[in-house]
């Protein structure tokens, strides 16, 4: 089968709750902003400008959605920790990948917002005991719930997913 370029780690596996991959999760997150800011320090102007794939975001998308997803994803667990399974709100990705604050913005701004973030939110995530990651969220537009251990698989390795999108374009160049 050929290689899905849009996918160079392949997709999130949901795998059960264990020690050993809690604890990678947590070092995924951790490390992020660190892998997302040498994935883009050699790039120049136009190569931050210029979609990873046909049809691609640009790795200045890239890096802004990030900082997007990661604000939202953050709010998510704040509120799953808080709320009984509060129902939480989807956004347009797509959208806000075009707006003004990605489309004319520096990409340091939010690399140093996902420093900061990513700090915040590793802090909760380390706090949380394995009774907390069962606790739910309801997602109307996918119409399922996700326990937080679900939620801690899928950025874990949404952050790399899109790192990745960048480092394995690039590497090669
Ligand atoms: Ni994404």
């Amino acid at each position: 089968m050929e290689k899905d370029i849009r996918y160079p780690i392949g997709r999130v596996e949901f795998v059960e709750y264990s020690e050993s991959v809690r604890l990678r999760c947590l070092s995924d997150i951790e490390q992020l902003p660190s892998l997302l800011e040498a994935a883009v320090q050699h790039l120049d102007e136009v190569q931050l400008h210029t979609p990873y794939r046909e049809g691609g975001w640009t790795p200045n998308q890239i890096v802004h959605h990030l900082a997007d997803s990661h604000m939202n994803a953050f709010i998510r667990f704040k509120l799953a920790v808080t709320e009984e399974q509060p129902t939480i709100k989807p956004y347009n990705e797509k959208l806000w990948a075009n707006t003004i604050d990605v489309a004319d913005m520096p990409i340091n701004v939010s690399i140093t917002l996902l420093h900061a973030l990513h700090r915040r939110w590793y802090k909760l995530l380390v706090s949380l005991t394995q009774e907390d990651y069962l606790r739910t969220l309801y997602h109307p537009e996918q119409q399922r719930t996700l326990t937080l251990w679900n939620m801690l698989l899928i950025y874990a390795w949404h952050g790399k997913h899109h790192a990745m999108q960048i480092i394995r374009n690039y590497a090669t160049n």
